[in-house]
């Protein structure tokens, strides 16, 4: 199978100004996918904020499951790293946002209030992968549209700076990508949860990928959803024909419209369809 290979210059650009921006930020929030929480880990990002304490938010936590989540929240924390989970959809995690930024700063602020120094407010980046939920989370803790959203990768297109409160202060950025990916499994990873655009990829390398995960982990919810009784053992070739039957996708004389059963997969797929999803491994 070939490696999804791209990079768009405006990416390029804002991985220039999000460097430029760095010494003017206390900690990062790193937003990472709660379903593919090594996958969405842009390496390049991560190299280039090294040194910066460290927020890690697992985002869209209600697409996850529970108990491994809090697990991940283990993996992820050291003296210099948080993790948390969120649901920005749902309202969920929120309020320990502020708390953990904080917390990650207490050893510099109290060294500040030691030289008389007042506290400023907490300066943080916001990075993460396009589509992870960046704008969404900033307008929950502004409570209000600061921020343009989207179901779409590639919604925000500039730095933006908001205010959350006196304590706190928010740098929105464009969701960027790296420009190779070592391991192909996670480019299909990314772009099975929405975080590429479409025209560059393979979409039939994506669904067959995703339907072959399904098969192996959860192929329960793959035959709830279409109504269809495939085993686990099944072949890619029976799980389309079997949703194409069903759903009717034929082209004339009879045959299974493939494409169309690949567009139908990979929608359902990115419309959480199939109940909570964890695509990594804790290490
Ligand atoms: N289920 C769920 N959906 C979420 C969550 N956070 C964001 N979303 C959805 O994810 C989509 C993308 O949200 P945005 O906030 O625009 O993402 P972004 O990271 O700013 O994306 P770019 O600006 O394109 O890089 C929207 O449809 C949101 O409603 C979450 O915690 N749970
Ligand atoms: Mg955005």
């Amino acid at each position: 199978m070939k490696t999804i290979q791209w990079y768009p210059g405006h990416m390029a650009k804002t991985s220039r100004e999000i460097k430029a921006h760095l010494k003017n930020v206390d900690v990062v929030f790193e937003l990472l996918d709660a379903r593919a929480p090594l996958a969405s880990r842009n390496p390049m990002m991560h190299e280039i904020t090294k040194g910066k304490p460290r927020l890690i938010i697992l985002m869209k936590a209600d697409l996850a499951p529970h108990k491994v989540l809090t697990q991940w929240v283990t993996y992820f924390h050291n003296e210099f790293t948080r993790a948390i989970t969120v649901d920005a959809k749902g309202g969920r995690g929120i309020e320990n946002i502020v708390e953990k930024a904080t917390e990650l700063m207490r050893a510099k602020r109290e060294r500040a209030q030691a030289r008389g120094l007042k506290n400023r407010p907490i300066r943080a980046m916001i990075l993460g992968i396009p589509n992870v939920g960046k704008s969404t989370l900033i307008n929950r803790l502004v409570k209000r549209k600061a921020t343009k959203v989207g179901d779409v990768p590639g919604v925000t297109k500039h730095l933006q700076t908001v205010r959350i409160h006196e304590e706190l202060s928010l740098l929105d950025t464009p969701g960027v990508l790296w420009p190779k990916f070592e391991d192909p499994e996670v480019g299909k990873k990314l772009a099975l949860l929405g975080a590429i655009r479409d025209p560059i990829l393979a979409l039939d390398d994506i669904a067959v990928y995703g339907i072959a995960w399904l098969l192996e982990h959860k192929h329960d919810a793959l035959n709830a959803h279409y109504d269809i009784s495939v085993v686990p053992s099944a072949s890619i070739m029976d799980v389309f024909d079997a949703i194409g039957k069903r759903r009717g996708f034929l082209v004339a004389g009879g045959a299974i419209d493939y494409d169309r059963v690949i567009e139908r997969f990979i929608h359902d797929f990115r419309h959480h369809k199939f109940g909570p999803i964890m695509l990594d491994v804790i290490p």
